[in-house]
């Protein structure tokens, strides 16, 4: 019996499925009347992050991801890792100065619900993330900034420690030396994002970061603003990125990655498209680089990079590796 219902509701799913690009996930038999909807493996759990220092932070969100736990909690504890790691230069505890000397972070949180919690050139707290998931939970809010981010983080727990370690003081020493204000030095900015889809079908993403060196006191990159640094639409996917985080604001950045994989594009052609949306309008920054990370609602991963140099940590299949992002200028 092929009732016009039926009929209807396939058709709309395959549409669905030809729009996220997910070719593989409804086959029907011959014949109308089997119209039999198959739902294919739908690959999970899957998490990707940023960078090299995303494999240890693949590892502890994955503990949480194998054990049948929820994306959200998986993206908080796996950046957590990159926070409080005092040799990881660009992130959390440790992360080089602005140009006063001050350690501001930025961290930003989506769950599967389009919620989002975030912090912005908050001080003094070692775990930002942790804190943008409370703006998130526990407030009417977004996004809290400065001292009234820091504020509600003590408010609520969190503890005030000096996140300018001996390491960091020094290069922030040797640069005031020249003081050359060079924001953009690729060495400089590795910031961590993570997305992940947990054996539930469900994605969330966390993004944090110390921001560009020696930045202007108050200077507010991509990585908190949800759209920018960071978006995840449970229906679709999720994408971050890193580099300059002035390019990726201009341009909406992890929004319309996000946008084009609704539109049908895999995620490494949709992060392909988001560079190249950039490099179109000829940014002028030194050195310029960009790069995006994306996963699908199909556990189908990609990463696509400005510049050469950019590598992603992709934890899939049980197996956690890092990956070198194909890019369009060498
Ligand atoms: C920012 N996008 O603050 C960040 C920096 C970064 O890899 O990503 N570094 O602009």
């Amino acid at each position: 019996m092929t009732t016009r219902r039926k009929f209807l509701v396939s058709s709309a799913l395959a549409t669905t499925a030809a729009m996220l690009g997910m070719k593989s996930i409804f086959s029907r038999s011959e014949t109308p009347e089997k119209k039999v909807i198959k739902i294919n493996t739908v690959r999970k759990p899957v998490v990707i992050s940023t960078w090299d220092h995303g494999i240890a932070a693949n590892e502890a969100a994955w503990k949480i991801l194998s054990t049948n736990g929820r994306a959200l909690d998986a993206v908080e504890q796996g950046v957590r890792v990159t926070e409080s790691d005092p040799n990881i230069t660009s992130v959390g505890y440790g992360g080089l100065p602005d140009r006063d000397g001050r350690v501001t972070l930025d961290a930003c949180i989506m769950d599967e619900n389009l919620n989002a919690g975030s912090v912005a050139c908050i001080e003094h707290i070692k775990n930002p993330i942790s804190v943008a998931r409370l703006v998130m939970e526990k407030t009417p809010h977004v996004m809290l900034v400065g001292d009234g981010a820091l504020q509600f983080a003590l408010q609520n727990g969190f503890k005030r420690e000096n996140l300018l370690t001996k390491k960091s003081k020094k290069a922030w020493e040797e640069w005031l030396k020249t003081s050359h204000y060079k924001p953009v030095d690729r060495n400089n900015h590795d910031t961590i994002g993570m997305i992940a889809l947990d054996n539930n079908g469900n994605l969330s993403g966390a993004c944090t970061t110390s921001g560009i060196a020696w930045k202007i006191h108050g200077r507010v990159g991509d990585s908190p603003i949800p759209g920018d640094g960071l978006y995840v639409d449970n229906e679709v996917g999720g994408a971050a990125s890193t580099g300059v985080g002035e390019a990726v604001m201009r341009t909406c950045g992890s929004y319309f990655v996000v946008e084009l994989m609704r539109a049908g594009k895999s995620p490494e052609e949709a992060c392909k498209l988001a560079v190249e949306r950039i490099l179109k309008w000829n940014m002028k920054y030194n050195d310029l680089q960009v790069a995006y990370i994306a996963l699908n609602k199909n556990g189908e991963a990609g990463g696509y990079a400005v510049k050469k140099g950019f590598q992603y940590a992709l934890y899939a299949d049980g197996k956690n590796q890092l990956i070198d992002a194909k890019y369009s200028e060498s």
